[in-house]
């Protein structure tokens, strides 16, 4: 984004430079500005469908609480941290990449931004079902079969203790399932899951606590009806 508009700014500036005089001026005024490029900030996604579509598999109080309080919160005090804290990394990668250096507000806020971003894109109405095409071949040539993969992603978010995500990556082609803790994510260097995330759940309480109490399983038996696999074949 930043490299558009630095290339934006310095298209502007060569178009404009063919019909002045001051070409000198105007090339160093920008390219001091080009120099402060703006910090990574995050911002949260339209929710790609209503609060209610992913009845009856997640309730739509729990959407607009959790998308609506919980994840505009993480978006708000993310970026307030990278403010305060002139954090001066250029874009998410580079911000989770060094997120060992950054404060417990940026990684815990920063987390809950990206992940809840990813979360709602990897789920849709009428979703679920077995995946096909390349995504299937990956996940039967990683793991033996979907059943086989549906059970060890299960057991991986089941047995998060706490809060936190369990994930599917790509690490350099190679797919793997692992879980974090709190917000943190596979794109962070302080993970121990590395790659790049494929598919993801909350089992944090307030994914599920309004309609499913303690019941962690019964949520995530629901959540497999919620996959938009089109997501995940993206990643790929
Ligand atoms: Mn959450």
């Amino acid at each position: 984004m930043k490299t558009t508009r630095r290339k934006f700014i310095k298209n502007a500036a060569q178009s404009t430079a063919l019909a002045t005089v001051s070409t000198s001026l105007l090339f160093n005024s920008v390219d001091a500005w080009a120099m402060e490029t703006p910090a990574v900030q995050f911002s949260q996604i339209t929710l790609p469908y209503a609060f209610n579509a992913l009845e009856p598999n997640i309730d739509a109080m729990t959407m607009e609480i959790h998308y609506g309080k919980h994840h505009a919160a993480y978006i708000k005090n993310v970026n307030e941290a990278i403010a305060s804290e002139k954090i001066s990394f250029e874009n998410e990668q580079q911000f989770f990449s060094n997120i060992s250096k950054l404060s417990a507000k940026a990684r815990n806020n920063g987390g809950g931004a990206w992940n809840h971003n990813f979360f709602w894109q990897v789920m849709k109405p009428n979703g679920g079902g077995a995946p096909t095409g390349k995504t299937a071949d990956a996940i039967h040539g990683a793991f033996g079969s979907f059943d086989k993969f549906k059970e060890q992603f299960t057991d991986a978010a089941m047995k998060r203790f706490g809060s936190g995500w369990a994930w599917l990556v790509s690490d350099a082609g190679k797919l793997k399932i692992g879980s974090t803790a709190n917000q943190d994510n596979p794109l962070m260097d302080v993970s121990d899951l590395k790659g790049t995330p494929l598919l993801a759940i909350d089992v944090w309480e307030h994914a599920y606590y309004l309609k499913y109490q303690n019941k962690r399983a019964d949520y995530i038996a629901s959540w497999w009806n919620t996959i938009n696999w089109d997501t995940v074949a993206k990643q790929l």
